[in-house]
């Protein structure tokens, strides 16, 4: 472009930002009396696994004491983390779930 004429500029395009959301980990925690069946039912409820992706999750918790159920945007891992200690606690059960930024 020649700037030297009136009305005639260059034109500079903005880089478009698009904010990404942050994520969250669902962590589910192991303890001796909640059933493995019900760990399994949750798992497949809440967080949509099938019945041997659950299990695996299950076992996982059970052997190491913690594991992933899913990674979520804030407010459906908040949601999923309610779920799940509503249904613990409804059940009488001391399962705990928490949430943690990825
Ligand atoms: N440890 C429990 C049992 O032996 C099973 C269990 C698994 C509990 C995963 C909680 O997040 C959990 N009955």
């Amino acid at each position: 472009d020649d700037d030297r004429r009136e009305g005639v500029g260059t034109i500079t395009k903005t880089a478009p930002k698009v904010a990404r959301p942050s994520l969250y980990k669902v962590l589910l925690l192991n303890d001796d009396y909640t059933p493995q069946e019900f760990v399994v039912w949750l798992l497949e409820a809440v967080f949509q696994k099938g019945r041997e992706e659950a299990t695996r999750i299950m076992l996982h918790v059970h052997q190491t004491g913690i594991g992933i159920c899913g990674v979520y945007t804030y407010e459906v891992a908040e949601t999923k983390v309610a779920q799940v200690m509503e249904l613990a606690r409804r059940n009488e059960h001391p399962l705990q779930c928490t949430m943690e930024k990825e």
